[in-house]
Order: C-alpha cells, then structure tokens, then sequence
C-alpha cells in the first residue's frame, strides 16, 4: 500500500511526488492524462524544471514512485490539481472536486488528506471536507484534513520546495502536526503551524501583493511616459530607499498564478477589493497601451507586428495567461498581420496563439517589433540583424531589454515602456 498517493502530477505535483519518493516513501503518482502516466512509468516527463528529470528518473527507478490514473488506499493524500479562473473571472474548483471524489472510495480512518493547490478561503474545509464526509468519516476526527500551499517559482521548483519556507493550515492542530511529519522529510524549510484557512489566505495575498506591485510599477511607468522620464532608471533609484522595494513595470502579469489568484478574493469580498480589481485591469491594460504607443509612431492597420516573446516570463518555456495573447489579439482586431516568435516555447499553437521559433520568418516584412519578454536570446539582437529582415523601422521595448542607442543609430525609431520623450 503506497504511504502517499499524489494526486495530480503538474508542475508542482511531480516534482512533490518525486521528492517524497527519494526520501524513502513508497508513493502512488495519479494523473487523468494516461499519456503522463505512461511516460512516467519509464522515468520520463515533458516538464522543463531544473533537476526533474534526474529527481524522477531516481525516483521510479528506485520502485519509490509508481503512476496510475487512479488514486488507491494510502496512509496519505496530496491534492496538486490546476485551480483555473472561469472567463468570468470565478474560481474553477471542478479538477479539486473531481480529485477529492476520486480519492472518496479509498479514504480510511487515520488517513491524512492534504491540499496544495491555490483555492479559494474556505475550499479546504467546504469543498474537500464537505465531499470527503461522505464516506461517514469526519475530518479533524476520523482522518486529518489539511492546506499546505507550495511556493515555487517556475524554472526552480526543485530547489525551492526543498528549501523554501512553508505554511501548514490544519483542520484540526493534530492535522497540522500530522502533514508537519510528512513535509519536513523533505522540506528544510522553516515549517509554521496554523489554521487551514489562514494557510488558504497567505497563499492568496503573496500573490496579491505581487500583482498590485507590478500594477503600481506600470502605473509609474504610464506617468513616465507622460512627463517625459525614464522610469527604469527612477525605481532603482527609489529602491535605493532601504525600506522600498519597487517592482519592474511590463506588458502585463502573465503566468498560472499572479493574475489568477487574486480573482478569487475579488469574486469573494468584492465590497473590499476595489483596490485588487483595478490593478488587475492596470495590469491587463498594458499590453493595449503598447500597441498605443506603436501606433502613435505610425503603425496602421494591414501592417505586419513580429512579437518577440511569447512565454509569460523570461527564460521559461511557459506561454501560460500570457501578456503576448492579449497583444496579439488586440493587433489583429486593429486590423493587423501578426508574428510571434519565442526561443524557447514549443512552436505551434497555445491557447489561441501562434507561435514560431523562426525569429528570421518572424521578423521578415515587419513594419514593427516588439520585445514582450527579457529572454537572455534577446539581448544581443543588433541593429543591423533588425534592419536585414524588417521593412520597417519602428520597434517597441516592454523591457527596456534591447540596445536603444545602436538601433536608433541604424534609423529605428524605438518606443520604450515607461520612458517619455519630453
Ligand atoms: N512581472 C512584471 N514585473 C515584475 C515581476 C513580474 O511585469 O517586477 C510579470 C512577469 O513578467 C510575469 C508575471 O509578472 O508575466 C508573473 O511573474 P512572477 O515571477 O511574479 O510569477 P510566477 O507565477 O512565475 O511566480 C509567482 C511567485 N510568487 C511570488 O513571487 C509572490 C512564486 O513565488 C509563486 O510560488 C508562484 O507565483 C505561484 O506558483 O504561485
């Protein structure tokens, strides 16, 4: 009988199950997506993480770490399935729901049930618990009932879910001390007891915060641009205050997390979050205002717009919610052709989104460009590899990423993000 049955097997439960397998449980992986499955079964995964590959390829070889599309009875349960937002911005708890009742024929007294993905406050005790008592059996009594939220930051979840710090929420504080047992064979974190709910909370303001702050740059960044600064060079300059810690503006918050979660106490506590709402719409707002800004500089519709950048943030190979969607759609609707290159997503189509990993097609018969993400492939781009493949001179920075003196040297005119010209 495994001793933990993960039940999800994403960008966070894999690397979970995996770790938990090297440690020395025996582990039950469940996924729906039988292909994950399968390919597990011999090692193997498509996720790009540092150190997965070798953590997972250990862990099904040392027989710790089997896969199946079912959960079966274990002494644990972690729940690490995707918590989308609706396109009416409610929270989608169908996959939570579906795991929890998958996991419903197997519970038994004693058993600990844990949930790991980003929920709503009060998803613990009223979605998993409400499911889970029907089998009879009462949470906080009969079996331990928990939130643990992870923090990981894409492209280094290995290593940060064993060293990051944790918040462990309890139903019941026996619960709380019975997941502690669990995480820190693993963990080497700071490990901090509290209720499910309050577990539930913090992992929705630290990505609040994070969301409000990149609105509060890019409100920085649109006053800039009207009196005639460079607010790049301003927030380091601000930063330099010992207590003040300015964010990057951008062309909006892409990503799973940063511009979902705080949806989920909009929808609940509307009466309190004007404030998170409308950074939302700031931060949703950029990638309009960059079309803006190329248009003031004579972009017309049934010209061509390459886009370079189409993952949600540097380096990671992850086009999830990200800021090139609503760019892309934005131009087109302008009656203009699009282009959208990235070097390290997978070419083809995303969510709608067509992607290339051919920057020369690309960028052939431009009028414009424009950098949506700070990938290290980009940064060397000359003047001259632009000028060779556009018709057009005109280029637009998100990132104050590329070489605005050379290219303006070679003729380009160039629109940054956050920089004015008066
Ligand atoms: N962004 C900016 N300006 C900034 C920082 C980010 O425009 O100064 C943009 C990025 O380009 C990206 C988006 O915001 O499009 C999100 O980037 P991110 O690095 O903040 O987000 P994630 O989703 O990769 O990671 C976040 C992290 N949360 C916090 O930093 C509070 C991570 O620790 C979480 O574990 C993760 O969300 C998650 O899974 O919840």
């Amino acid at each position: 009988m495994a001793e933990v049955c993960v039940v999800g097997l994403g960008y966070v439960g894999l690397p979970t199950a995996s770790l938990l397998a090297n440690a020395g449980f025996y582990v039950l992986g469940v996924d729906v997506d039988r292909g994950v499955v399968e390919m597990l079964r011999s090692g193997q995964t498509r996720l790009e993480e540092a150190g997965l590959k070798t953590l997972v390829s250990a862990a099904v070889n040392s027989g710790n770490l089997v896969t199946a599309t079912a959960p079966a009875p274990s002494d644990n349960f972690i729940i690490c399935v995707p918590t989308p937002v609706t396109p009416s911005k409610g929270a989608d708890l169908a996959a939570v729901e579906s795991a929890t009742r998958a996991i419903l024929p197997v519970l038994r007294p004693g058993n600990l049930v844990i949930l790991e993905s980003t929920s709503p406050v009060g998803t613990t005790r009223n979605v998993v618990g409400r499911i889970l008592r029907e089998s009879g059996l009462e949470p906080g009594r009969d079996f331990d009932l928990c939130y643990c939220p992870e923090r990981v930051l894409p492209g280094n979840t290995v290593n940060e879910l064993m060293n990051n710090d944790r918040v462990i929420g309890g139903y019941s504080p026996q619960s709380a001390q019975h997941a502690r047992e669990m995480y820190e064979r693993f963990c080497h974190g700071k490990i901090t007891l509290t209720d499910d709910r309050t577990a539930e909370m913090c992992k929705l303001m630290e990505n609040t915060y994070r969301d409000v702050n990149i609105a509060l740059a890019n409100v920085f960044a649109r006053i800039a641009e009207d009196v005639g600064i460079n607010i790049w060079e301003a927030i380091d300059f601000a930063n330099l205050h010992p207590r003040v810690k300015i964010l990057k503006p951008g062309p909006g918050v892409g990503g799973h997390c940063i511009p979902v979660d705080p949806w989920y106490l909009v929808q609940a506590y509307p009466e309190h979050t004007a404030l998170l709402r409308q950074a939302r719409k700031v931060n949703d707002t950029q990638a309009e205002r960059l079309l803006g800004l190329l248009a003031a500089k004579g972009l017309q519709s049934g010209d061509k717009l390459a886009i370079l950048g189409a993952a949600y943030k540097a380096d990671i190979d992850d086009p999830r919610e990200s800021p090139t969607g609503l760019l892309a759609t934005a131009a087109v609707q302008r009656g203009l052709q699009v282009a959208v290159h990235d070097p390290l997503v997978r070419a083809g189509t995303h969510h709608g989104l067509q992607v290339s990993n051919d920057l020369s097609g690309c960028l052939k018969g431009a009028a414009a460009a424009a950098l949506l993400v700070e990938h290290r492939a980009y940064r060397g781009l000359s003047a001259k590899f632009f000028a060779e493949h556009m018709t057009g001179r005109l280029i637009a920075d998100a990132r104050n990423w590329l070489n605005h003196a050379s290219l303006r040297r070679a003729g380009f005119t160039v629109a940054v993000l956050g920089m004015g010209e008066g």
